[in-house]
């Protein structure tokens, strides 16, 4: 029999391969000497640090699935979601700066734009030069972004649009918008159209006040008639496929990177019941205080099994977006009650920023209900298992 390495305890690390491991300790030294060091006073101050990108982007972590000709590694899945892990480990709003740019406005322009697109954007968005967004959600089509008000018009030399778009990351800091319209012009159908900053008619609103995210800045897209060349549309995608391809890679990479957000909190709760005592002993020789302990060591391990399997699946092509839904929605889930029993378990300390655990803790809320909330992937396993629709 094997050794048992509590903070791996399925041995993940032996399924990786060496270039994977490789990648995911460079991640994990930029984010713990880069990142973590701002994080407090970032979130403390709701500041987004727009220099970060570029600094992603030198590390390579920014489009790391798209081929090297455009500027990314040509990597797997499953590095992605490595990468997603460090990132997150310490903060969910410097992850989603990565998977936004990465998975929501890199990989579109790379699988539906044409050749120019491709050679005009991806290259700046790789290095961080160019910062991106994605605009599907609307202030009254969230969960059903079928129902989006948005349209494009056509015009002699393009296409006219307007709307507005709510949630939005990196919106207000953005040069690329990656929006979705239904357009007139191909009978009501969903189509996706790039936006530079800049264009009349365009802006991208803060919106202040989060309490959870702040790291990471959020904001509306409005479009007052913009209007632009018909080299604005994404010529090989229409419908809701379209923008549902990209949530499929980033929904994959939020599945690890909670799994992140979970570690340290699990991590830190292990170190400061072992270094706390009361009643004269550490905490962390009670009974009730080791429960949490393996029902968060549990909770990750699988979790983490689980999204490698997804990640193969995909590198192998044959990953179905329901085990998508399966696993962005138990590893959300599941990394919002390890944050909440970390955070109870710091006693008091647990509400202080200096601590970290209630910041994963509430920034965790969001990412339970961004790309999906926890109910929607419910309502898309449920479809898949007994055939009926119950969104509506
Ligand atoms: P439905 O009838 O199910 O499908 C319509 C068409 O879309 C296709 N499709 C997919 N294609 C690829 N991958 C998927 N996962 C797909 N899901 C659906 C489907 O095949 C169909 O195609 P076609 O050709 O037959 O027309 O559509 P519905 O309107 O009934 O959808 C229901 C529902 C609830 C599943 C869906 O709308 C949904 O997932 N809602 C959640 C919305 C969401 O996730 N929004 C995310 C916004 S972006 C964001 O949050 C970024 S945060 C990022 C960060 O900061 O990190
Ligand atoms: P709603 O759809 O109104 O849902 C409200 C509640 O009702 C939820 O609990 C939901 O589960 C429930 N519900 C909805 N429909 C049903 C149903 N049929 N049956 C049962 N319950 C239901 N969007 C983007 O496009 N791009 C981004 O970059 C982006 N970034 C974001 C960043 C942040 C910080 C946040 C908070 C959101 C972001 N979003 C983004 C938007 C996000 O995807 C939506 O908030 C999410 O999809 C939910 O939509 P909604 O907020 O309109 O909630």
């Amino acid at each position: 029999l094997g050794a048992f390495d509590w903070a791996d305890a399925l041995r993940l690390e032996d399924q990786l391969t060496e270039d994977e491991r490789m990648l995911r300790d460079a991640a994990r030294t930029f984010a713990q000497d880069r990142l973590q060091p701002r994080v407090r006073d970032a979130y403390r101050e709701e500041a987004t640090d727009a220099a970060i990108f570029k600094e992603m982007g030198d590390a390579g972590l920014l489009g790391l699935t798209v081929p090297e000709e455009y500027g990314g590694l040509g990597a797997g899945y499953v590095t992605y979601g490595l990468v997603a892990r460090e990132i997150e480990r310490v903060d969910s709003g410097y992850r989603s700066m990565m998977s936004v740019q990465s998975s929501l406005v890199m990989y579109p322009i790379h699988a539906y734009g044409s050749d120019a697109q491709k050679a005009k954007y991806l290259p700046g968005l790789a290095t961080g030069d160019l910062i991106g967004c994605f605009g599907l959600t609307e202030p009254d089509a969230g969960s059903d972004p079928a129902g989006m008000k948005t349209r494009a018009v056509k015009t002699d030399t393009g296409y006219r649009l307007t709307g507005s778009k709510m949630w939005i990351s990196n919106a207000p800091i953005a040069d690329v918008f990656v929006v979705w319209a239904k357009s007139d012009h191909h009978d009501g159908k969903i189509r996706g159209f790039v936006l530079e900053k800049g264009m009349t008619g365009l802006s991208a609103p803060k919106i202040g006040g989060k309490l959870s995210l702040r790291a990471s800045i959020t904001g509306e897209i409005v479009m007052d008639g913009v209007e632009v060349g018909e080299d604005a549309l994404l010529p090989n995608v229409q419908g809701l496929k379209g923008p549902f391809g990209c949530l499929n890679r980033a929904r994959y990479g939020i599945s690890w990177g909670v799994m992140g957000a979970a570690e340290f909190c699990w991590h830190a709760a292990r170190t400061y019941g072992l270094d706390r005592h009361q009643f004269g002993r550490p905490l962390a020789q009670t009974q009730l205080f080791q429960k949490k302990l393996a029902d968060m060591q549990t909770d990750i391990s699988l979790g983490l099994q689980g999204s490698l399997q997804v990640g193969r699946l995909m590198e192998a092509g044959t990953a179905a977006p329901e085990m998508i839904s399966l696993m962005k929605r138990n590893n959300c889930g599941k990394a919002l009650d390890v944050a909440r029993a970390a955070r109870d378990m710091h006693g008091g300390n647990g509400i202080s920023d200096d601590f970290h655990v209630m910041r994963h803790m509430v920034n965790l809320e969001t990412v339970n209900t961004y790309e999906g909330t926890h109910d929607v992937h419910a309502l898309i396993l449920g479809r898949a298992q007994t055939g009926l629709q119950a969104f509506f």
